[in-house]
């Protein structure tokens, strides 16, 4: 579990916790026994986004240098991240901190949980991926309905808009959260490396051409002792146990 931990700041990104998160996603991306990954927010909130403060210091770089120095690096390592990330939305997600939201690949909720793009209050421009995964997310309609008047939306909205997997009590996140990755830590890891990697695909690729990526990809997950294994378990009547290769 990766947890922001500046509650006082609504764990508000500055370029430490951006280091140390690119750090941990990395590390999790290495450990062989690492299997999926949840993100989440210490105290009331998930992220408030940049550090606003820190952006007052005279020595902060450009906004454009910022960006590709520190969060492009850092949804880009979430994406590509072999292993599926679980974002438990404990609270408020606003700016670059809904975006942090939005690379994850499920969002669990808590019922304090809101998303707020808060980017166009200061003037700026949905960053760190925002424009690009709340179209695919919630479809054009209710994504610029969110970039455009930055509305908000709560908990129970995002559940409805399929944002989120689903909404709990704020006191049973993290043991839902932690239930869902398990299940997918369950899963044979390859084939849902595989599986994110077609996923992220799709989006730029015609039928065709994807027909044939999944199946250069099933030949992969096929040649697996994982797939062997699923099959066995199957036939057996068991529940399969999934080694990783
Ligand atoms: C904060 C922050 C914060 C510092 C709360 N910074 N302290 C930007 C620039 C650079 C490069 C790339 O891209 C970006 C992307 C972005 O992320 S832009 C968007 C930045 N985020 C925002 O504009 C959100 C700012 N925060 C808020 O609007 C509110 O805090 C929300 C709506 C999140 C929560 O409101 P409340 O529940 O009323 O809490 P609060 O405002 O009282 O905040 C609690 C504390 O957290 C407070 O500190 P204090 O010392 O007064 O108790 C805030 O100053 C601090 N905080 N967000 N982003």
């Amino acid at each position: 579990m990766i947890t922001l931990d500046r509650p006082d700041a609504l764990n508000a990104l500055t370029i430490p916790l951006k280091k140390e998160l690119l750090g941990a996603l990395r590390a999790a991306g290495r450990d062989r026994s690492v299997r999926a990954v949840i993100l989440t927010g210490a105290g009331r909130a998930f992220c408030a986004g940049q550090d606003l403060k820190e952006r007052l210091e005279p020595d902060a770089p450009p906004l454009g240098v910022e960006l590709r120095e520190r969060y492009n690096p850092l949804i880009q390592a979430m994406r590509a991240l072999p292993k599926p990330v679980v974002g438990a939305i404990n609270g408020v997600a606003a700016g670059a901190g809904a975006s942090l939201a939005f690379a994850c690949d499920v969002r669990i909720a808590s019922e304090r949980a809101s998303f707020a793009l808060a980017f166009g209050r200061i003037g700026l421009v949905p960053d760190s991926g925002a424009t690009w995964f709340l179209p695919r997310l919630l479809g054009p309609a209710k994504a610029a309905e969110l970039a455009l008047l930055n509305e908000p939306l709560s908990a129970a909205d995002a559940e409805r808009f399929g944002l989120v997997v689903r909404v709990v009590p704020a006191e049973a996140l993290d043991a839902e959260a932690r239930e869902l990755a398990l299940r997918l830590a369950g899963l044979a890891p390859r084939a849902l490396a595989l599986t994110k990697r077609a996923l992220e695909r799709s989006w730029s690729a015609d039928l065709d051409s994807h027909l044939e990526y999944e199946a250069d990809l099933q030949g992969l997950a096929g040649a697996t002792a994982d797939h062997r294994e699923g099959i066995a378990a199957f036939v057996e009547k068991r529940s399969p146990d999934f080694k990783g290769q």
